[in-house]
């Protein structure tokens, strides 16, 4: 299948996470998507700059205007000097009990508008990078809507956790939604977007709530024991079309088997599906307590394959360099299997 890809992906260097006030190393480097492709021998496709149409049907345009903006005002106001701080990153959020009415005019104040966490830092590159990465998901919708039956997009920064207007969770704007927004106007009926990231995709969820031309569904670890997004991902969330499969933390092959099959089994009927792969379920990976091997992300892919409908892979989260490019190369080859 094709793999579609941007140098620029690479631009977007987070340097840490703030947690818990600490700077951590980031775990959502470049080297990421460097470890997939180094493993992937597929056509590599370059990403095919979209217009912000493909965005705005996801996003808000004041999130869109922020974030291409956000560090050249970040450095206008020398905050990389005084204090030191050389990431944008929030230190107020407009908590929904503020009754918050406005954007900040303050800027080291802005981030606090349109960003839930201080783990998702931007610098010079982010904003190319993330549009680098949706309009790889977009590339990847047109060769499928052209005929192809599946396509991958390398995307990174990864996208699943970014609602309408904030971002969060290592993403800045999200990926697998723009596809499935752009796919479904390419299919004849009802699109999926199955997440088998480690974690919730929260974003993606509340983007298509309400909505039934868009079901979304994710296998993810239980947000109620302790795991981001810590507030959203649980199982009574649905609201008709959207299903939740949390999983207790150490689950391995064969609970986290089951509900992927589950989840295929729920979109059936889908006219396009979009995979939200994150690997970080794999036992390797650091981020996330789940357990999955390499042999369960193959068959992860042949049972979402079996779907036989056109279908577009963007990639999400796994953070272990050693076995993140093979694991993406397993999900994608029981792709092609699980369709053969
Ligand atoms: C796309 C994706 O997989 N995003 C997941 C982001 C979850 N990050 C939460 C990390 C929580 C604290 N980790 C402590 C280690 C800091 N380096
Ligand atoms: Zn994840």
């Amino acid at each position: 299948m094709p793999v579609v890809w941007s140098d620029r992906c690479l631009l977007h260097e987070p340097l840490e996470e703030i947690w818990v006030g600490v700077p951590t190393p980031a775990a959502e480097t470049p080297a990421r998507a460097l470890a997939i492709r180094d493993a992937l021998d597929a056509r590599m496709v370059e990403a095919e700059p979209h217009p912000d149409e493909a965005l705005l049907a996801v996003h808000d345009g004041e999130l869109l205007a922020y974030l291409a903006s956000a560090w050249q005002e970040w450095e206008g106001a020398e905050l990389p000097d005084d204090p030191g701080q050389g990431r944008v990153v929030p230190y107020v959020f407009a908590h929904r009990e503020l009754g918050a009415r406005r954007t900040p005019t303050a800027v080291w104040a802005r981030p606090g508008w349109f960003a839930y966490d201080t783990m998702t830092l931007v610098g010079p590159g982010t904003w190319e990078a993330a549009r680098a990465a949706a309009d790889a998901a977009l590339t990847a919708v047109d060769l499928v809507v052209a005929g192809e039956p599946v396509a991958y997009a390398c995307t990174r920064p990864p996208g699943h956790h970014v609602t309408r207007s904030a971002y969060g969770g290592s993403c800045y704007l999200n990926n697998s939604a723009i596809a499935a927004s752009a796919l479904l106007d390419g299919v004849e009926g009802p699109v999926a977007v199955l997440d088998i990231d480690a974690h919730h995709g929260n974003g993606t969820q509340e983007i298509f709530r309400g909505r039934d031309d868009v079901r979304t569904g994710s296998v993810h670890v239980d947000p109620g024991a302790g795991w981001f997004p810590h507030f959203l991902g649980f199982a009574d969330e649905s609201d008709g079309a959207n299903l939740n499969l949390p999983l207790a933390p150490g689950s391995g092959d064969e609970p986290w088997l089951e509900a992927v099959a589950e989840l295929a089994r729920w979109a059936a009927g889908a006219a396009g599906l979009v995979v939200a792969l994150g690997v970080d379920a794999a036992a390797t990976d650091p981020e996330s307590p789940l357990t999955a091997s390499p042999a369960a992300f193959r068959e992860a892919g042949r049972l979402l394959g079996e779907l036989s409908v056109p279908t577009v892979v963007v990639q999400e989260g796994g953070y272990d360099l050693g076995t993140l490019g093979e694991l993406v190369r397993s999900a994608l080859l029981g792709l092609e299997e699980g369709r053969a």
